[in-house]
């Protein structure tokens, strides 16, 4: 089979684990690591690596020419806090990128694309229990404006170009392997950082604010199986709801205090507060599970257990 991956933000949270992922999966020279910037030593070294703008059409189609891409994961984007302080240059970042790989497929140059949504997509009309795959969409930041529109033209060059473009709604998503960047939940990382370093963690949202979550490993697996599935699975064409647990601030705490009972938290909410206030508390995921045999395997203490381990 002539598959050849192209990752555009491989550097980044996701992409970093990613594409070590896929150079496992397939033959590492098969997949193409690209970003703004150079990786670590491993990403460079284990396989192609090129220097990419992801806004930037011909320096894209360039890369897809030259090593014959079929699939390509655009893991680009300008998270929702740092999106709410350069709006502008969210807006371009996220949506080019999308613009530009979606131009190359209905130009025939590329089979397949990954595009991540988010649970920013939702806004504070949505029902924030169990909310549905379709709701009420009203987002109110930056990030989800840019998403929610992303998703409405996937599911547009979908219909009227027959592009086979899949999508996932990422919850929080939580890794020791790469620090996440300009995100609402990224607090649940930087958590076990600080226990680890310092014992204590000053926590930019209330204890109460519940969010979706999910750790790197199965967030990874549900990027692949989305890609992996048969085309005729993938029935939702502008993004799939993806769960696997809710916590806020206290019981993640709570958790460590199971394993370093000297922990101490504080709250100190910031203007990521009303972000976080206006995401769902938890997902309906039914549809992914139904579709294309979606499966989450680490919950909550089980991933307190390996983020304390790997970052001591
Ligand atoms: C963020 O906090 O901005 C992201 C997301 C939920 O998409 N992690």
């Amino acid at each position: 089979m002539k598959k050849r991956i192209l990752i555009i933000g491989a550097c980044g949270q996701i992409g970093t684990e990613l594409t070590m992922a896929l150079r496992n999966m397939y033959a590492p020279h098969k997949v193409i690591a690209s970003d703004i910037r150079e990786g670590d030593d491993e990403m460079m070294k284990s396989g192609p690596f090129e220097i990419l703008d992801a806004t930037d059409y011909e320096a894209v189609q360039d890369i897809v020419i030259k090593y014959e891409i079929t699939d390509v994961y655009l893991m680009a984007a300008m998270l929702s806090a740092t999106a709410e302080k350069f709006p502008m240059r969210a807006w371009n970042l996220n949506m080019n990128s999308l613009f530009n790989v979606l131009n190359l497929a209905k130009d025939g140059k590329i089979d397949k694309i990954f595009w991540p949504s988010s649970i920013a997509v939702f806004g504070p009309t949505t029902p924030k229990i169990n909310t549905p795959q379709r709701t009420v969409m009203e987002p109110s930041t930056v990030y989800g404006i840019s998403k929610q529109t992303g998703e409405r033209w996937c599911e547009y060059y979908y219909k009227k170009h027959g592009i086979d473009v899949r999508s996932i709604r990422y919850p929080g998503l939580i890794s020791y392997k790469t620090m996440p960047g300009g995100g609402t939940t990224d607090y649940a990382v930087d958590i076990y950082h600080k226990a680890i370093k310092h014992n204590q963690y000053i926590c930019f949202l209330n204890a109460e604010t519940t969010l979706p979550m999910m750790y790197m490993d199965d967030a990874i697996k549900a990027t692949i199986g989305i890609m992996e599935a048969p085309s005729g699975n993938i029935k939702i064409r502008n993004s799939y709801n993806l769960a696997a647990m809710s916590f806020n601030p206290e019981e993640i705490a709570t958790s460590i205090k199971k394993q370093k009972q000297d922990f101490t938290i504080t709250y100190e909410p910031d203007f990521r507060q009303a972000i976080a206030d206006s995401w769902p508390e938890s997902i309906d995921d039914s549809h992914a599970r139904e579709d294309w045999g979606w499966e989450h395997e680490v919950e909550l203490d089980e991933m307190t257990s390996i983020m304390l381990k790997n970052l001591d």
